[in-house]
């Protein structure tokens, strides 16, 4: 191709300069050129993207740049390969990254607009469900803060994790329609679009007197990038996220087309283009949907074909992979992409299986979420051999390989290898991805140490045995800029004025405020913080929801996708029993610590017992709201559609956090970090990181209650019966007799039954056997907020010893422990 002649056309990419009139010149272009009208005649939507552009326009040129020194420096990098990114909003974190806040205010004013008018036009990205996707998040932007060479890789979902409305006190799903108004954060590519295929068959031929196997596919979609900017803070770096849009093929339309049926086109089209409409609404329980595998495959083989098209220099040699990039899997979605590469390695690179395989074992990492059995991911050979039946065959040579070898090592022990088989035979046979992940992985990671262990000694103990060394563990971690910096500017502001601002890319620096603590000064400035941020959340509800939140109350938060495991029932609970002390006058409502409950929870939308017990919430904050014998001691409120946006507004506010999984069923948690660097104290049990969190604050600065993950286990082989609990304990039976008598559903005793009768007679996550000990540790919640004084420095100490949870900590972890990647220079 030809050089261009003109000078500019071969400068560097231009950067808009820094100041007000800079911004303002770029913005009002933006208006003009980008959106095609003029100040005066703008809607609040042209300059929302407007100024989204005008940001964005001051990354382009770092992240180009970055591109081009990633190639060029050939260095070892991370592809974090994720069905979920739950990104949250842009506009905020960018103006941040970029030290651009004021000026853009400044700017925005001068123009005459207010910028927080325009902040809040912004549609957050809810391409997730809950902590896996939010740590995904989290972790492209420690990644790009930490400048390692990296890359994330998932699903430009048209429709994200649905809209939560409440009718009549349920849960009504609203479909997410994030796009409608423009997407302004990304650079769509339809021209590097790639195809992925699916379905037809297998067949072999001979090469030079080999038989071989390759893949004669049915049919396909095409994978279209989408790209992101992801920025690091102050550093100049900027770091890519490639989500896949799924488009209809034209040569697969136009085919149909020409035939004349034109409904049959729009059909074909329809089928292929379901690939990326919806993002899954499940959390820890696998749909087992054919476009689920759909949507894994796509993603996984345009990433990977991505990665070798557009990383790697021309002729690079393939057996030096493992020093290029690592492939960490975020739980099993994406461990298709074991098979997929290995196919890509023999079928199309010509590679030789031994070499292939011992290639893609050093190439992949797998993180494991989850110790629930119901969430462990499994395919059932029928769908995989139908949807990719050379993927099959591969996993099939996998699993033999493997299982010899297992032979080897300890003999013919046929109850071993059955339990260690990558294909189970019951109840059907199937594929099991965390199995494959677990063969396949250089490295096999659990989530915070609890979690870890029990990962290695209940559920994978043979796979441990077999590989030792695989096994670690990279406790969770959360963001500081988005989650401290951002969600609370005030205590951000204080933490600075202590400690100078480098905590927010060194959270460990947060120990120096124990020495604050005991300094009454700053105590009276953090309890003003904390009030302060109480009021903007009040705000917030009052206009998104209408409510009042009472002055004075304390804050306890409960937020999470509602799950059993997760036990908003034991919370519910706790509510009912507080009620019912005041309302049958075991107790003043004078008395009482006032407190507001505040929860936010979406339920999988097919989760029957997960939608009973939101409508069993908002029924009860109906009655204990309005019954006035109560004197609004209590407030139940259930602000609907929790999302990043609500939690960057409830958690700097709450005084209290409510981390009340059964001990063993947490894998980690990551809002319980968010809760405790805001300076709210825990309530929790002994389970995920809520163990290591409690070893660092000390347990007087955190209400401990509960079984033990052995009690628990203990508590099972003794033989569970919670209605011997119900009748033990005369709180519990008058909650829940209050419960089933209708009290909560106008008289009808039929709404609740299920609730009620399940945890009687059910319980599988013995909500009622914590309850005793939850409610003693709720009276020393009380207890210990009457003085306040002696909270705010319990908050403060909280503050100061978390400074662990930083996913900074995390990646370096994950650098140090699996992936092995040199900082970029
Ligand atoms: C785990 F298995 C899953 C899942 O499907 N979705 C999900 O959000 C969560 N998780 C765990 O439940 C949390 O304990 C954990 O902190 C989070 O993943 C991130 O590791």
């Amino acid at each position: 191709s030809s050089k261009p002649s003109h000078a500019l056309a071969l400068a560097p990419v231009p950067t808009p300069p820094s100041t007000v009139d800079g911004f303002v010149k770029q913005f009002l272009e933006n208006l003009n050129l980008e959106r095609g009208v003029t100040l005066s005649t703008a809607s609040p939507n042209d300059r929302y993207i407007a100024l989204a552009t005008t940001v964005r326009d001051f990354l382009v040129a770092r992240w180009l740049e970055d591109i081009r020194r990633q190639k060029e420096a050939q260095a070892k990098g991370v592809c974090y390969l994720s069905a979920e990114y739950l990104l949250g909003r842009q506009l905020d974190n960018n103006l941040l990254a970029t030290r651009l806040t004021d000026i853009a205010t400044e700017a925005l004013a001068a123009c005459g607009i207010d910028i927080d008018e325009l902040r809040a036009l912004e549609v957050e990205p809810g391409l997730g469900n809950g902590g896996l996707g939010r740590l995904a998040a989290c972790f492209i932007d420690s990644l790009a803060t930490m400048s390692v060479p990296s890359i994330g890789y998932g699903i430009r979902y048209e429709y994200g994790i649905f809209r939560q409305t409440f009718v009549d006190g349920q849960q009504v799903e609203q479909p997410d329609a994030w796009l409608t108004l423009g997407s302004p954060w990304e650079f769509a590519h339809p021209e590097a679009a790639q195809t992925i295929s699916f379905g037809g068959y297998t067949e072999t031929f001979d090469e030079g007197g080999v038989t071989r196997s390759r893949w004669v596919p049915g049919w396909n979609v095409q994978a279209v990038p989408y790209n992101y900017m992801v920025s690091g803070y102050h550093n100049g770096r900027v770091n890519t996220l490639r989500l896949w849009r799924a488009v209809a093929t034209d040569a697969f339309d136009l085919r149909i087309f020409n035939s004349g049926d034109y409904e049959k086109a729009v059909r074909a089209q329809t089928y292929a283009e379901n690939i990326s409409k919806v993002l899954y609404p499940e959390d820890s329980t696998p749909q087992g949907k054919e476009l689920r595998l759909q949507q894994q495959y796509f993603f996984v083989a345009a990433s990977i074909r991505d990665f070798l098209d557009h990383m790697l220099t021309p002729g690079f040699d393939l057996s030096k992979l493992p020093d290029r990039v690592i492939f960490q899997l975020n739980d099993t979605h994406p461990v298709i992409a074991v098979p997929e590469f290995m196919r890509v390695l023999v079928d199309e690179e010509h590679m030789e299986w031994d070499a292939a395989w011992e290639i893609t074992q050093q190439c992949f990492a797998y993180t494991c979420h989850t110790l629930l059995p119901e969430a462990l991911e499994v395919w059932s050979v029928e769908l995989l051999g139908r949807l990719l039946p050379r993927h099959l065959e591969i996993i099939y040579r996998i699993n033999d390989e493997f299982l010899a070898a297992v032979r080897e090592r300890f003999g013919d022990d046929e109850m071993r290898i059955r339990n260690m088989s990558i294909i189970a035979e019951s109840p059907e046979r199937s594929v099991r991805m965390a199995y494959l992940a677990t063969v396949a992985g250089a490295k096999v990671n659990g989530v915070a140490e609890l979690h870890s262990q029990l990962l290695r000694e209940k559920v994978l103990p043979d796979f441990d045995e077999f590989y030792p060394g695989k096994f670690t563990n990279v406790t969770n971690g959360v963001t500081p800029r988005r989650f401290l910096r951002l969600a609370n500017p005030g205590l951000a502001g204080l933490i600075t004025d202590a400690l100078g601002a480098g905590w927010t890319v060194d959270l460990e620096r947060l120990r120096g405020l124990e020495s604050f603590a005991e300094d009454p000064e700053f105590r009276a400035r953090f309890a003003e913080v904390k009030a302060a941020n109480k009021r903007v959340l009040s705000d917030v509800l009052r206009a998104r929801d209408g409510f009042e939140v009472s002055d004075g109350h304390m804050l306890d938060v409960m937020v999470k996708r509602l799950h059993e495991y997760k036990r908003q029932m034991l919370k519910v609970l706790h509510i009912v029993t507080s009620y019912e002390r005041i309302v049958s006058g075991r107790v003043r409502a004078e008395d009482v610590q006032g407190r507001a409950f505040i929860f936010g929870a979406k339920a999988a939308p097919g989760y029957v017992m997960a939608k009973r017990i939101i409508h069993l919430i908002n029924a009860v904050g109906e009655v204990v709201n309005n019954d006035p014998r109560v004197e609004g001691r209590l407030q139940v409120l259930f602000p609907p559609n929790y999302n990043v946006t609500l939690a960057e507004r409830v958690i700097p506010a709450a005084d209290l956090s409510e981390q009340i999984s059964l001990a063993g069923k947490e894998a980690s948690g990551t809002g319980n970090m968010k809760f405790a660097l805001n300076g709210a104290l825990t309530i929790g049990t002994d389970d995920g990181a809520n163990v290591e969190i409690r070893e660092l604050v000390g347990d007087d600065n955190f209400f401990l209650f509960g079984m033990t993950e052995p009690e628990v286990e203990e508590l099972w082989t003794r033989g569970y019966k919670p209605a011997e609990f119900y009748q033990q304990d005369e709180d519990l039976r008058r909650a829940i007799d209050l419960i089933a008598s209708g009290a909560f559903s106008n008289g009808d005793r039929t709404v609740f039954e299920p609730i009620v009768s399940n945890l009687l007679y059910d319980d599988r996550f013995m909500v009622l056997a914590d309850y005793a000990s939850y409610i003693r540790a709720q009276d020393r919640v009380d207890a210990a907020y009457a003085d306040q004084d002696a909270w705010t420095k319990a908050a403060i100490l909280n503050i100061a010893r978390c400074g662990f949870f930083s996913s900074d900590r995390s990646i370096r972890d994950y650098i140090d422990r699996i992936w092995h990647t040199p900082p970029m220079l």
